[in-house]
């Protein structure tokens, strides 16, 4: 039984003008905030989602929230897309997820902001019969039962490119810090393994000498790296679980009167146009693309979940790696 709409952003109401794709270029960030007034579910057959999206801590979150937004303005006629933005805290997440059961969306879909503490509102979802879709980051072991599919990248792969990127650039030898994203969060706990692991069964002679969360952000990424810089003279190199931390690291090793790209290697993940920019002014070194642009696959997958359909567990997305041997060429081709 659907019931009313209670108060969300309906994004489908907002028009294309303001918002683009992955297609092109940004908007300033849309926030999902809800607004006062209760919207009546529409009418009609079209497909309800409710997304729960983690915040805007990254250029990276910022990327897939606007290609969420343009694609459903995009698509009024067949998508009512409501939003909520959890501004970085589980319970925000579970408290949308519970208005979106309330509300009798056709499908849920979220990023889980940490792999931990989601049965409880995965089984109501379960219990009121709402197909989920995880975007772009994962849930415990657990829980696999109770959602029905995941859409991400292969976080594993990233750490191992990044790896790989690294041990060439230090010629098998040198001390490496990481700068490691939001405690208990798939993609930092699946990029850590992939990166230390690869590290180790390939490149035994460079070391981890430090290790510490910048929780994804460009801010406490460059605070944790001056720690990093205070305490080691003989860093080599810098692998940030996402560019913006990357880039946060970049600051932190100019002001200590150190040339970030040259003196320290920097890689990163995800892509985004600042570390093709660092990559082209010779500041950073190499990134592994993380594609936020999932907002097709992602209604394409709900409208078939919605349709009864059975779909794969995890639908992995395309990723390429970046140096800055290819990033001039590269740069006028990122859209996020
Ligand atoms: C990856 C995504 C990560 C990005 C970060 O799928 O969950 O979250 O790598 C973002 O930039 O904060």
């Amino acid at each position: 039984m659907k019931k009313r709409l209670l108060a969300f952003t309906l994004i489908a109401a907002m028009g294309s003008a303001l918002l683009t794709g992955c297609y092109a270029g940004y908007p300033a960030q849309t926030t999902g905030t809800a607004p006062a007034a209760e919207a009546a579910k529409p009418a009609n057959d079209k497909l309800v989602v409710g997304f729960a999206q983690i915040g805007q801590e990254s250029g990276w979150r910022d990327g897939e929230t606007n290609d969420i937004q343009w694609y459903a303005a995009q698509h009024t006629d067949t998508i009512d897309l409501v939003f909520a933005d959890a501004q970085q805290k589980q319970e925000n997440q579970i408290k949308a997820i519970r208005n979106y059961i309330e509300m009798g969306v056709d499908v849920i879909a979220f990023p889980p902001v940490v792999e931990t503490g989601w049965e409880a509102v995965l089984t109501e979802c379960k219990e009121a019969g709402i197909p989920v879709i995880l975007v772009d980051r994962g849930v415990d072991e657990s829980c696999a039962d109770l959602y029905d599919t995941q859409i991400s990248s292969d976080f594993i792969w990233e750490g191992q490119q990044a790896a790989d990127i690294v041990g060439d650039l230090l010629g098998g030898s040198g001390k490496v810090v990481e700068l490691e994203g939001t405690v208990g969060a798939s993609a930092a706990n699946e990029r850590k393994e992939g990166f230390d692991g690869e590290l180790a069964e390939k490149y035994p002679d460079i070391e981890i000498i430090a290790s510490q969360t910048g929780d994804f952000t460009r801010a406490l990424g460059k605070e944790v790296m001056e720690s990093f810089l205070k305490s080691y003279d003989d860093i080599d190199a810098v692998f940030a679980h996402n560019d913006d931390m990357a880039l946060g690291a970049i600051e932190a090793i100019k002001e200590a009167g150190k040339k970030p790209g040259e003196d320290i290697k920097i890689v990163g993940c995800d892509g985004v146009k600042g570390a093709f920019e660092a990559m082209v002014a010779g500041e950073m070194n190499g990134t592994v693309e993380c594609n936020p642009c999932l907002a097709e696959q992602i209604f394409d997958t709900a409208a078939k979940l919605k349709a009864g359909e059975t779909v794969d567990k995890w639908i992995v997305s395309n990723d390429g790696v970046f140096t800055q041997e290819d990033a001039a060429a590269e740069l006028p081709n990122r859209t996020y």
